[in-house]
């Protein structure tokens, strides 16, 4: 596929994704979501890929849903392009590789929405936050309110959505929307070295971190105890045996 809005570029094993329609602060359209569809189904089969990181550039991260394109959308239309976005998000949650959010500007209602399906965020001191879908009479339609209650509980979720306020980095942090913020120079450089620091980990394991963890949120606790123990056996004779042999024969791991 040629990509128009979507850039991917590979360093030491870090597939980076940026998001690259910065005239329009990266507004989320329809072509950014078929873009991303196919390029998650490459950064997935890419065997030179280990962690994912998306990123947008310029004064923006994404900010939103395209309005242009949505503004005429009848009702039929809107639902569908809600369906597509989700369908995206989900497959940015379910690929089987840690995906990072380097959010380096606004990252407001689809914005944010994308910057939640990813595994966690690092943000920009300069990023701002926020779902404003309520200033144009509409809801958050990449399950931005099921995403959002489920990341900084139902109060707050329902505080943003209502509000439509728009918080600075320390404030997300705050709300645990990100774990991390760094200086805006050192934003691509941490989130790399990060990445970098997964990558070196068991792969099969990290993998199985985020499959167990993610799959077992819509389990039973029990059910979810049941998937762990399945995984944690697969790792057994394959990297697991490696890593406790390589730590009692105090040497690096050979994955
Ligand atoms: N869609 C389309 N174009 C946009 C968007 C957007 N979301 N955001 C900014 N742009 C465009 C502007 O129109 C402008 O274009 P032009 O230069 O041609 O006039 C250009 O980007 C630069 O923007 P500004 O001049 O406004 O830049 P400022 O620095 O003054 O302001 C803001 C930055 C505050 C981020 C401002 O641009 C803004 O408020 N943007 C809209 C934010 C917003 O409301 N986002 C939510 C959109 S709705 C949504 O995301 C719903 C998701 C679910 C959809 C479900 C499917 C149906």
């Amino acid at each position: 596929m040629d990509y128009t809005i979507l850039k991917l570029s590979i360093e030491e094993r870090i597939g980076i994704i940026t998001i690259s329609r910065p005239q329009a602060l990266n507004a989320l359209n329809s072509t950014f979501f078929h873009e991303m569809d196919s390029l998650l189904d490459e950064v997935e089969s890419n065997k030179d890929i280990d962690v994912v990181i998306i990123t947008g550039e310029g004064k923006a991260f994404a900010a939103g849903a395209d309005i242009a394109e949505m503004c005429d959308m009848k009702q039929q239309e809107g639902s569908e392009f809600s369906h597509l976005g989700q369908a995206v998000f989900a497959k940015i949650e379910n690929i089987s590789k840690p995906v990072i959010a380097a959010v380096n500007g606004f990252a407001l209602g689809g914005g944010c929405e994308l910057a939640m399906s990813c595994d966690f965020r690092i943000a920009s001191s300069k990023a701002k936050f926020g779902q404003p879908e309520v200033n144009l009479g509409l809801i958050p339609g990449y399950a931005g309110t099921q995403r959002l209650s489920r990341l900084i509980g139902l109060a707050d979720a329902l505080y943003l959505l209502f509000t439509a306020d728009i918080i600075d980095a320390n404030e997300a942090l705050r709300l645990k929307l990100v774990q991390k913020i760094v200086e805006p120079e050192e934003l691509l450089p941490e989130t790399l070295a990060l990445a970098k620091k997964i990558a070196s980990k068991g792969p099969d394991a990290v993998k199985l971190i985020k499959k167990v963890t993610r799959e077992g949120l819509l389990k039973s606790f029990a059910e979810g105890c049941e998937l762990e123990s399945e995984k944690f056996g697969s790792l057994f004779e394959k990297q697991g045996a490696e890593g406790m042999k390589a730590f009692l024969e105090k040497r690096k791991p050979v994955w």
